[in-house]
């Protein structure tokens, strides 16, 4: 029992500092300022990529013995400031841009939207560095306006009101690249009766593109659909040609309108979020090479304490008195 709720504590301590936003440190490296010097590995800004969520910050650190600047934009690359081209040095977006700072000074930003950010040195011009901005995923679902969704499942009626269609989806947060599954129930609007054998056809959108097509027919009054999605952003499942089979023996004046319209439409709207463990493409190291202490500490806590309470409960099972014989018997003996 005490195991269980330190862990459980422990769980609660885990999901809610991944919620907090993080730190980040970026290294201008000595040799920074000469292009010819060079830095060990030819990376001016250290790590040159980061992969962060929206909230972070970054602070950059001059261990160099120059003044620069991190400014967004794309730079010139390494020898294009060698050529007579204009903005040789550069074209700054204005996103951001620190201005020039000292040796053993730093500069931070806070991103607070996502995306792709290159930036580079106004001062040298082959220094670059790269920022992946994730938006960050919040871990109670969204509608496709942005409206938390406060509770499962969610209901719309068709505009008659005469058909209730029930929506969940597991897991609550949408995530790309991830398997969502969509369970529905269908009910009698006006005597809330299970709606058996009710035949549709299930639609989901995302950016006015249809994704996913499919007809169907309530089995025990639900049915379910399983979907990956491959994009971040709103989408839209919509319920439409809802037509009852008209086989539940379910009576009322309700089912007698179900009976003889066609169409029928409901329309339930989410948010996917972009998935930070998977991505299409290949594999990519999420974590940057830079993290700040607490996050280690923390890893260290979470692999050590359940590892300790896991061991203590296998000792204890080990040394304990054997149970006797009748107590075995519920579990061990064959009844005859
Ligand atoms: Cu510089």
């Amino acid at each position: 029992m005490i195991f269980l709720i330190l862990f459980s504590i422990f769980v609660i301590l885990a999901s809610t500092s991944i919620a907090y936003a993080e730190d980040y440190v970026v290294d201008i490296p000595f040799g920074a300022y000469n292009p010819e010097l060079n830095t060990p590995t030819d990376i001016w800004y250290d790590p040159s990529q980061m992969f962060v969520t929206v909230g972070d910050t970054i602070t950059w650190y001059n261990d160099d013995r120059e003044g620069h600047t991190v400014t967004s934009g794309q730079s010139a690359g390494r020898f294009g400031w060698m050529s007579d081209k204009q903005g040789k040095f550069g074209e700054p977006d204005e996103i951001f841009d620190s201005g020039r700072f000292m040796p053993s000074e730093s500069w931070s930003y806070k991103f607070e939207e996502s995306g792709t950010f290159s930036y580079f040195c106004t001062i040298h011009p082959w220094m670059e560095g790269i920022v992946n901005v994730e938006q960050t995923i919040p871990d109670y679902p969204h509608d496709a306006y942005g409206n938390k969704i406060e509770m499962f499942p969610v209901i719309q009626y068709t505009p008659d009101k005469l058909i209730e269609f029930d929506i969940t989806w597991e897991p609550n947060v949408i995530k790309t690249f991830e398997k969502t599954k969509f369970i529905y129930q269908t009910y009698d609007g006006l005597t809330n009766s299970n709606l058996d054998k009710m035949k549709y056809d299930i639609i989901i959108t995302q950016n006015s593109k249809i994704l996913f097509r499919d007809s169907g027919l309530t089995q025990i009054g639900g049915d379910y659909r399983n979907f990956i999605f491959e994009t971040a952003g709103p989408i839209e499942i919509r319920f439409q040609n809802i037509v009852s089979g008209g086989t539940s023996g379910i009576e009322s004046v309700a089912r007698e309108v179900v009976d003889n319209s066609i169409f029928r439409t409901v329309v339930f709207t989410a948010m996917v979020y972009d998935n930070p463990e998977k991505t299409s493409t290949s594999e990519i190291v999420i974590q940057p090479a830079r993290r700040m202490d607490i996050y280690y500490e923390f890893l260290v806590a979470a692999i050590l304490v359940p590892a300790l309470m896991l061991g203590g409960l296998i000792v204890y099972m080990k040394y304990r008195k054997p149970k006797k014989y009748s107590d075995q018997n519920k579990f061990g003996a064959v009844k005859i």
